[in-house]
């Protein structure tokens, strides 16, 4: 039986894109809960929630946004944001274990956030970054985590309700960040046996360059190569879900059938 396939976290509803920051300020329900609806009709298997700039009360829109999604669909959701007061927020009003996004190494905010999931049956993902910043290099990277993995295997987190994101940067500022990523993500697979989920931000590397969709999708397939099995990405972009999909297929992590395509989308 081949490994599991890709994990799809839907990314649009985002207060970064103007329709959802429109929807929120006015409460319109309807853009998002079709966005809710069209993202997993797409293959999103969790739909991330991040309010953005978009509120002057972002724990009410929070609130606001995971029940109007709620009402429309059972996936699980992403709750993103650095605060962990939003977070809070959102997982009062949470119905199923959801993804908490995100926290960093920084053992005092680890342990905290490692809790907070433990509480709430949830899974948490954790940046590896700590006070210090964005790490530049592949070192720094493995040692957040390494800190990451054997705080949670001490706090006593399932590594299947963990996931490592190394931060991808836009190409266009540090070309040779890509690579680093994809030297750590190799390096994250041997910290544990399991090992955690391995997730990036997909779109951030594509930021402010013009090829935006064929950047995101050969850069997914890197990534996939050297072990990522999870990723925040634009669901709509089918080239982008073709080449994953595909990747998915030449890792033998799903079933080859001449169909394989058509039979992921009916899953
Ligand atoms: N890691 C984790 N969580 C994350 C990120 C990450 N959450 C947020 C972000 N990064 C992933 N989500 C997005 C969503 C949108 C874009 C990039 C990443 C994006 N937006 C357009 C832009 O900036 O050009 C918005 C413009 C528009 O179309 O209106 O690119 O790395 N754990």
């Amino acid at each position: 039986m081949p490994q599991s396939s890709m994990i799809v976290i839907g990314e649009r509803i985002n207060g970064m894109f103007r329709d959802v920051k429109r929807a929120i300020r006015k409460r319109d329900p309807e853009p998002i809960q079709q966005l809710a609806l069209d993202q997993v009709k797409a293959g999103a298997d969790l739909l991330d929630v991040n309010v953005g700039a978009a509120s002057s009360r972002p724990e009410k829109a929070m609130q606001w946004l995971v029940k109007t999604i709620q009402e429309v669909t059972d996936t699980p959701l992403t709750l993103d944001n650095p605060k962990l007061e939003i977070i809070q927020a959102g997982l009062e009003v949470v119905k199923h274990p959801p993804l908490i996004n995100s926290t960093n190494a920084d053992p005092e905010r680890l342990e905290i956030y490692l809790q907070l999931a433990l509480e709430h049956n949830a899974s948490l993902l954790c940046l590896t970054m700590d006070k210090s910043g964005v790490p530049q290099d592949v070192n720094r990277r493995v040692e957040c985590a390494a800190v990451i993995v054997s705080t949670a295997q001490v706090m006593g987190l399932p590594m299947e309700r963990l996931y490592i994101d190394p931060i991808i940067l836009p190409v266009n500022c540090a070309q040779e960040q890509p690579g680093f990523i994809l030297e750590a993500l190799s390096q994250f697979r041997y910290l544990s046996d399991p090992p955690p989920h391995l997730v990036v931000g997909l779109s951030n590397v594509s930021q402010g360059a013009p090829e935006r969709s064929l950047i995101n999708r050969t850069c997914l397939v890197l990534c996939m190569a050297a072990g990522l099995d999870a990723a925040i990405l634009d669901p709509f972009d089918t080239e982008l879900m073709d080449a994953m999909i595909t990747a998915d297929v030449l890792l033998n992590r799903q079933i080859y059938s001449d169909s394989y395509l058509k039979a992921y989308r009916s899953r």
